[in-house]
């Protein structure tokens, strides 16, 4: 950056144009950048246009503050956590850097008085979706904690051109359109061409004895690939730290071969442009499971490979020398997806910078940690050995000289343990020949994380079982969390303002400051300020589903909402059969006494996954029957809300009287929706599974509506032999409703229509839903009859809010850095890189 003399940064001019906060101040600079960045005059500006003018004019002043963190972290060579990642899911930007900012109320006024709504400029940002759910979203809340505790850190990634589908539903059905979340530009990020980095990819190794008298490999790939970084800013909460998202974009080394392009081969000389370009082209649209495709590798592998070598290019910059790798970076790889980053670091250190084996090993654990998000079988990624070896030729050698001495370890503590061997190896050998990333990952990282108390444990029983007895010291838990910022602040200003006009705004920082809540929650006024407030949020959802999907809905019900990934384990379908109970009981008897309630559901499911899709078209054909017949009469309705994203999240959250979060105990990992609804004030029904084990330990079980079979005896009842059809033929009501589905009513007489679903469950029911069918319609009962006792239900409702200090993401970040990542904040002061110049 140029050096600008003091007494101009202090000039009135500089103060105006870029970085003021004054209304005045900001209305200018948003003329101005509609004018110089835009082209455009108000009378033909287009909505994007103002978007656009103000995200440049917020954007402005993130860069002072970006710049400034950058001197500092560059001058003192900080210790820098490298957060890599697959997905980041990080919603809009420019309504959390409004709140970061502390500008919301200003910027708000200064667009009012150009004849602008805030609130309309917002909806018009186009969300970088670059993630699945749960995982990507937790990347996410971690930059945004990072920031907000001065915790030097990079979030590495891919920008994917086309992020998580666009989901339509036609006719009951959803259907995938790309997104396009690029096609007006994006006005947060910086490309930085000037520090592109080369990737190889296939060819072949060759050994040779170097100057020195050493074996040595020389890698010759089949193909290269640059990437070039995009960089966004991150500002943390009213500090001014601004940390950086670098996501990876592939290109072609050269736009043309000019070889072929001499020849006439024109299509010949694009194509390798194209075949490039298409690695960061669109996100595996798979939650939760891996399918182990060759670009899904090669996009591994490339990010990984731009992130380590950006990292040791930042190393050498800072005259840190690489043998002090680990003391600049802590590498957290987010799952297995970044864990060929144990093989490549090992590479870049012997291959690429001369280091001996036992120096570049112990580098590599000292530098890498791995968090496990999953204890699905279908998420553990493993790769074919002969695709593996063919995009990775120098990495398969590497590996296999990792496993020879990993088991030779295995083998020193545990002699004459052949079955473990086989067990732990690196490759898996039953069949055909896998490479295990999840084992890789564990044996390259000196910490293994799960990210819920009960998911922890489960690692350390059942899938990590042998590598915890072979590292427990290296185990540790990691309870998920989730920013206060976006989800309370942002996305529910009336709960914020009513909070913070009770106990300041503290907790906004300090979550476990809501705890001082409990003192009003005998006070009848608060109380009923409380429901007031849920009350109009309510109203604005129900506006919103007049108006998408044209159903009338009744504010006083209980809104009563399901959204997350639709996936067998989390039991989207065992909700809808709690609906079909009640329309039994209601068609039974028309004027049977119940408790209104709206269904409302959101959420995707991956393309290919079709009984997910399935679970969609069952809860869309039964809200078309029930939102109907004049037998309900308006007491139920079933809402499905298309294209769940985050800025939908933001919205569907403060609105919930009741969370379900009601996964067979055992598969969630941790959940984090869990975390936003009960932060918002709704109640949770759920099972003893991921995370809710631990919202219901500290809002205290009065106030958390439980039911189902525990993890052991789910286990336990699996090793009797379960039956589903036991309980088919011996529950009345369950009966009533699997024949109801079965006679075509929600399928105007089709048969067939939902049979798989059917079969699935009378004759597998892999995830229980029949063995907790009846406890949870108990459960389902209990909370229709709280909710009539309105006030136990706003007491319950406040401290659920009161007590959910513990799952800020300041809380888990603060962890991590504590017993993971050994790091120390830097804050950073305003002009000091200035004056650090002079
Ligand atoms: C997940 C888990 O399924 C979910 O329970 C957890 O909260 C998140 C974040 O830790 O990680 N694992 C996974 O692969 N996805 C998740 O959401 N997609």
């Amino acid at each position: 950056m140029q050096t600008v003399p003091n007494h101009q940064v202090d000039n009135l001019q500089i103060e105006d144009d870029r970085t003021g906060l004054s209304v005045e101040c900001l209305k200018r600079a948003f003329l101005d950048n509609l004018f110089y960045v835009q082209g455009k005059f108000p009378k033909i500006a287009t909505k994007n246009d103002y978007y656009m003018a103000l995200a440049y004019t917020v954007r402005d002043r993130l860069l002072q503050r970006w710049i400034n963190t950058a001197v500092i972290y560059t001058d003192r060579a900080s210790r820098t956590v490298s957060y890599l990642s697959a997905e980041f899911l990080m919603g809009p930007h420019l309504g959390n850097n409004l709140v970061n900012l502390g500008i919301y109320d200003q910027v708000k006024q200064a667009v009012s008085e150009l004849g602008l709504d805030l609130e309309d400029l917002l909806e018009q940002e186009e969300e970088p979706g670059l993630g699945n759910g749960g995982l990507g979203r937790l990347a996410a809340c971690y930059l945004d904690s990072m920031a907000t505790l001065e915790i030097p850190s990079l979030g590495y990634g891919i920008r994917y051109e086309f992020g998580i589908f666009d989901q339509d539903i036609r006719d009951g059905w959803q259907v995938e359109i790309t997104d396009k979340w690029l096609h007006c530009g994006n006005p947060w990020e910086i490309a930085r061409p000037e520090w592109a980095i080369y990737v190889r990819l296939g060819g072949h190794t060759e050994a040779y004895t170097d100057e020195r008298g050493r074996y040595r490999v020389r890698w010759i790939p089949f193909q290269v690939i640059k990437g070039v970084p995009h960089d966004t800013p991150l500002l943390g909460y009213k500090t001014n730290t601004a940390n950086t998202l670098r996501l990876w974009t592939a290109e072609a080394p050269e736009s043309f071969d000019f070889a072929a392009f001499n020849s006439g081969d024109y299509l010949g000389a694009v194509q390798e442009k194209m075949v490039s370009e298409n690695l960061s082209k669109v996100l595996y649209p798979n939650d939760d499971s891996s399918q182990g495709k060759r670009l899904r590798l090669a996009q591994q592998i490339f990010f990984v490979s731009c992130s380590l070598q950006d990292m040791i290019r930042i190393v050498f910059g800072q005259n840190v020398p690489l043998e002090k790798f680990h003391e600049k970076f802590v590498v957290q790889l987010n799952d297995t997806h970044p864990a060929i980053a144990v093989a490549e670091l090992m590479r870049l250190l012997i291959d690429e910078h001369d280091m001996g084996w036992d120096q570049a090993w112990s580098i590599t654990q000292k530098s890498l940690a791995y968090t496990n998000h999953t204890l699905l079988p279908e998420a553990l990624e493993r790769w074919p050995i002969s695709l593996f070896g063919e995009l990775l030729p120098r990495h398969l050698e590497i590996i296999y000289e990792i496993n020879y001495h990993f088991l030779e370890e295995v083998k020193a503590k545990f002699p004459a343990d052949s079955d473990r061997l086989r067990r732990m190896s690196l490759i898996d050998e039953s069949g055909e020949k896998y490479v295990r990333m999840a084992h890789l990952a564990c044996v390259g990282s000196h910490s293994i994380n799960g990210v819920a108390a009960l998911h922890t444990k489960l690692l350390q029983q059942d899938v990590l079982r042998d590598f915890y007895q072979m590292y427990p010291e290296k185990f540790n838990n990691k309870t998920n969390g989730v920013t206060p910022r976006r989800f309370i602040v942002l996305s529910n200003p009336r709960l914020t303002n009513l909070i913070s006009s009770k106990i300041g705004d503290n907790w906004v920082k300090n979550l476990k400051d809501l705890k001082h809540l409990e003192a009003f929650v005998d006070d009848p006024e608060f109380c009923s300020q409380w429901r007031s407030i849920k009350s109009a949020i309510k109203q604005d959802l129900v506006a919103y589903i007049q108006k998408q999907n044209g159903i009338t809905v009744n504010p006083d019900s209980i809104f009563d909402i399901q959204a997350k990934r639709f996936h067998e384990y989390k039991r989207q379908h065992l909700n809808a059969l709690h609906i079909i109970t009640l329309y039994n009981r209601i068609k039974a008897n028309p004027d049977i006494d119940i408790t209104p309630r709206t269904f409302i559901f959101g959420g995707k499911a991956a393309p290919g996954y079709y009984m997910a899709k399935l679970i969609i078209k069952l809860i869309n054909s039964i809200g078309d029957v029930v939102n109907n017949d004049p037998d309900v009469r308006d007491r139920l309705k079933v809402v499905f809300l298309k294209n769940y994203s985050v800025k939908f999240a933001q919205r569907v959250y403060p609105a919930a009287d009741l969370s379900e979060q009601i996964s067979m105990a055992g598969k969630e990992a941790s959940g984090t929706g869990n975390m936003k609804f009960a932060l918002n004030g709704a109640l949770t029904i759920g099972t003893l599974d991921g995370a809710n084990v631990e919202i219901r330990e500290e809002v205290g079980e009065e106030n958390f509506f439980i039911f189902g079979l525990t993890a052991p005896e789910v286990y336990a009842l699996k090793a009797r032999g379960y039956r589903p059809l036991d309980y088919y033929h011996s529950n009345r009501e369950l009966k009533a409703v699997i024949d109801r589905i079965a006679s075509g009513h929600f399928s105007h007489g089709d048969t067939k229509l939902f049979k798989p679903l059917l079969d699935s469950l009378l004759y597998r029911d892999e995830y229980l839903l029949f063995a907790d069918y009846q406890a949870y319609i108990d459960c389902q009962d209990y909370v229709s009859q709280v909710y009539r006792d309105r006030d136990r239900w706003t007491r319950m409702s406040i401290l659920n809010v009161a007590r959910m200090g513990k799952f800020s993401s300041d809380r888990s970040i603060h962890d991590y850095c504590q017993d993971i990542w050994n790091i120390q904040s830097v804050p950073i002061e305003l002009g000091e890189c200035i004056q650090a110049k002079e």
